[in-house]
């Protein structure tokens, strides 16, 4: 059972994509709304949906060809780093202009027991499908960053998975770690969605196939592909050090590290087209411009 939303017009409805592969309105505003509803009504968010799937509620066309928004305005989008061995090796590689010779911060947080979490995104820098992200301008390395993306509730339950874009500038990550912040953070930086799956409806969170494509005038020019079954960290760890003494609030997206990083000789272009698939969970697309060219 997914849920998403779409635009129509001037409103923004919220739509679920149901188990018979049919797209249904739904009465609640949003999300978090539906998810309080089933609580109170003592069901899983999925049954409490299911029980109010109605034919007068059918949406006549299949959901990919809807004006799909992000799946929610979350709040803030956070993200775990160094979670895979591929991005520790990647990060090992700009910290140490490829020489790769010594131990570095990143080989230390990949081993320790308090993981590297930190803020992305709040919603206004958030985009959602078929939206443009950007690129800065001061940077000559980024890519995106494929995400399995956990949708949390303010205890730090998790409601949901979608896919996220960590939009990232590996040349000024890599000059110093303090320069995190302008690595991860600016204008349209952070993808989600299109799709929230609702939790108890995904069997294996650790067993997801994640696929990242670049095209480049219609041509791929990166294709590559893991699977969070690599993911060094359990998830519950990942949430558990995101709510220590934090407040979290309703909505909030914890994006879990990234397991695909492009060759090292790859830059995104503006024009470039991005899509990250996670298996079951939805594919992600996005266009990139530099943020001046926005608007
Ligand atoms: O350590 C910097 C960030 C790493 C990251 O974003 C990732 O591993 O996905
Ligand atoms: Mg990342």
């Amino acid at each position: 059972m997914f849920i998403f939303r779409y635009r129509e017009g001037t409103n923004l409805n919220l739509a679920a994509l149901a188990d018979d592969g049919r797209a249904y309105r739904l009465e609640a505003p949003d999300l978090m709304t539906l998810v309080r509803q089933a609580r109170e009504a003592g069901d899983t968010t999925a049954d409490f949906v299911r029980s109010r799937l109605r034919e007068d509620l059918r949406i006549d066309v299949p959901a990919q060809s809807l004006d799909l928004a992000t799946p929610l305005d979350a709040p803030e989008v956070w993200a775990a780093g160094v979670t895979y061995q591929r991005s520790r090796e990647a990060r090992n590689f700009e910290a140490t202009e490829g020489r790769e010779d010594k131990e570095t911060f990143y080989d230390k947080v990949y081993d320790a027991e308090r993981p590297e979490l930190f803020l992305k995104s709040t919603a206004a820098r958030t985009v959602g499908p078929g939206e443009l992200v950007c690129l800065r301008r001061d940077s000559s390395w980024q890519v995106p960053e494929a995400e399995l993306g956990l949708v949390l509730d303010r205890t730090g339950a998790i409601v949901g998975y979608t896919v996220g874009n960590d939009m990232s500038c590996r040349d000024i990550e890599g000059q110093n770690p303090l320069y995190l912040p302008q690595a991860k953070i600016w204008r349209r930086s952070c993808s989600i969605g299109p799709y929230v799956r609702l939790a108890e409806t995904v069997a294996d969170p650790y067993a997801l196939g994640i696929a990242c494509r670049i095209y480049r005038g219609g041509e791929k020019v990166v294709d590559e592909t893991a699977n969070t079954n690599q993911l060094k960290r359990r998830l519950d760890e990942l949430v558990r050090f995101l709510i220590r003494d934090n407040e979290v609030f309703d909505g909030t997206v914890l994006l879990t590290g990234t397991c695909l990083v492009p060759p090292n000789q790859f830059t995104l272009q503006s024009g470039d087209r991005i899509e990250i698939e996670i298996e079951g969970i939805g594919t992600l697309a996005n266009t990139a411009v530099y943020a001046d060219e926005w608007e």
